[in-house]
């Protein structure tokens, strides 16, 4: 860029507040398209707003009623706006001063976003893509000999260029995420009648790290999409058809009119490795399965349901465990409140007693009765089974693995579970020493996990303890170390410890 006589001064300011306002809008962008509460200058706001002495809040509360966020917000734009184009001039004597400043403000940013409750890690992805945003545009605008900018065409065209991309970005962005975010509108005003907090039964829970109830934020979350389907209940439509007498179709108002269930029922995944923690206890709410089927009216030589979900996902599950008296439900509520989105709000497919990837379809919009030769769900041309009942396996949670404790009388603790079977004993056995029968919390029904635990006297040093779990058939829980392929794991647990 050279110097054709007139410098301008101006276009230093002017490619500080361009930068800054372009980072701005990345980082919006981002913020909204990963779904982050936040965006980081909100998240500033909101801080402020947090530490800020009582009296003072309350008085701009009075002052400007219920837009003291919005106009903290904008205050905080033009502070911003005036910081960016004085970096832009500082930028003129030493090109590497914006770049220090644009580190200051989104450390500040990130220290806000950190300080967020509720805001998972990927906050901080928007306050990156915002600080990359303001490098890269700035070192974009800076002229390519160090000298000073002239007033000339590529100067100008460079500042439009990046000035056009942010107000391209900043148009964007408010409509990016929009339908998850109606969504979420809509689950948190959803109120389910009928619709009970989750309360465990009294024994089930025996204390340990891991309670018995899994609360919802622990839950494990697996599926194929990267972006969860936003439905919108009011939208929402069930259709239930092929070998059936009559076929229905369900709108959520019409499927909440119908007579509800509820129980504590255990998820888990196949892909669930020995000792793994792809598995969680809820307390859901809905309508039973059997219930809908039998309104519908299944024909004779249906056996199976391809059920598919919003997002296309399908899977294939055995008529018996929809038609039973296990309590297969379409779940409307997960621990008492709407499901998750994450979970496949507004309706999913809770089985007990099937692995998830056979029965527990999120977002669920289709139920096709038919038979188990044409219910070829997503899994099964990747080599998984076609049927996936739960195996009878059980994991130690304490001690965990390498921990050191203390030796003398030892709790040994953890979970076992084969739902719809259910466990009537679990054992464990230290160094390879005589099995120990450990003492069983209640449970209300198979469908869930039991919590159980041994006590164990412990010398000083390096040990090793095995668990096995007895079925209510009289089963034994297989030693035998099996992958999760095709139709999961087995194996007993085992877990290193030292005592000292
Ligand atoms: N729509 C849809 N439903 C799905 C899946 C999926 O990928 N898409 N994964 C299934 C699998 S493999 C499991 S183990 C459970 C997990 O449910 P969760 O994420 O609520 O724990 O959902 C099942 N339902
Ligand atoms: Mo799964």
């Amino acid at each position: 860029m050279s110097a054709n006589g007139r410098t301008a001064g101006w276009l230093w300011p002017l490619a500080g507040l361009v930068s800054g306002g372009a980072g701005l809008g990345t980082s919006w962008l981002a913020s909204n398209a990963l779904h982050v509460r936040a965006w980081p200058l909100v998240a500033v706001a909101e801080w402020v707003i947090r530490h800020t002495p009582g009296g003072v809040a309350e008085t701009a509360i009075q002052r400007l009623g219920h837009h003291d966020k919005p106009v903290l917000v904008a205050v905080i734009l033009a502070l911003l706006a005036l910081l960016f184009a004085g970096l832009g001039a500082a930028g003129r004597r030493t090109w590497w001063i914006p770049l220090i400043g644009f580190l200051v403000l989104a450390v500040i940013g990130g220290l806000a976003v950190a300080d967020e409750r509720a805001q998972g890690g990927h906050g901080q992805i928007a306050v990156i893509v915002g600080l990359v945003t303001w490098m890269g545009a700035w070192v974009f605008l800076l002229p390519e000999d160090g000298r000073e900018p002239a007033a000339d065409r590529r100067a100008l065209l460079r500042i439009g260029l990046v000035a056009g991309a942010a107000v391209v970005v900043g148009v964007a962005a408010p409509y990016v995420g929009r339908g998850r975010r109606a969504v979420d509108q809509a689950r948190t005003r959803l109120r389910l009648s009928g619709v009970t907090r989750p309360v465990a039964p009294s024994g089930a829970d025996l204390g340990l790290a891991q309670p018995w109830a899994t609360p919802t934020g622990r839950f494990y979350r697996i599926d194929t999409t990267l972006s969860p389907p936003a439905v919108d209940p009011a939208h929402w439509r069930l259709r239930i058809h092929g070998q059936v007498e009559r076929e229905l179709t369900l709108t959520f108002e019409e499927l909440l009119a119908r007579q509800r269930t509820q129980a504590w029922i255990t998820l888990n995944c196949v892909s669930n490795p020995v000792g793994g923690d792809l598995i969680g206890n809820a307390w859901w709410s809905g309508v039973l399965l059997k219930s809908l089927l039998a309104e519908a009216g299944v024909k004779p030589g249906a056996d199976a349901v391809l059920q598919t979900s919003a997002d296309g996902w399908t899977c294939g599950t055995p008529l018996d465990a929809l038609t039973d008296d296990r309590g297969a439900m379409l779940a409307v509520a997960m621990n008492g409140e709407p499901l998750p989105i994450d979970h496949g709000f507004p309706v999913r497919t809770v089985v007990p007693g099937l692995y998830g990837y056979v029965s527990a379809c999120k977002w669920v919009v289709d139920l096709e009765v038919t038979t188990i030769d044409k219910a070829v769900g997503y899994w099964i041309p990747l080599g998984w089974a076609v049927e996936g009942p739960v195996k009878l396996a059980s994991r130690i949670d304490r001690p965990t693995s390498g921990e050191v404790v203390q030796t003398g009388d030892y709790t040994i603790a953890g979970v076992a579970w084969q739902q719809e079977t259910g466990i009537v004993k679990v054992e464990v056995s230290v160094d390879g020493g005589s099995w120990v029968q450990a003492e069983l919390g209640k449970v209300p029904s198979d469908a869930t996990w039991v919590q159980w635990r041994a006590v164990v006297p412990l010398t000083k040093g390096h040990h090793q303890v095995q668990v096995r779990a007895v079925n209510a058939r009289g089963e034994t829980q297989t030693p035998v170390r099996r992958d999760v392929v095709p139709d999961g794991a087995t194996g007993w647990h085992r877990v290193d410890f030292e005592a000292s």
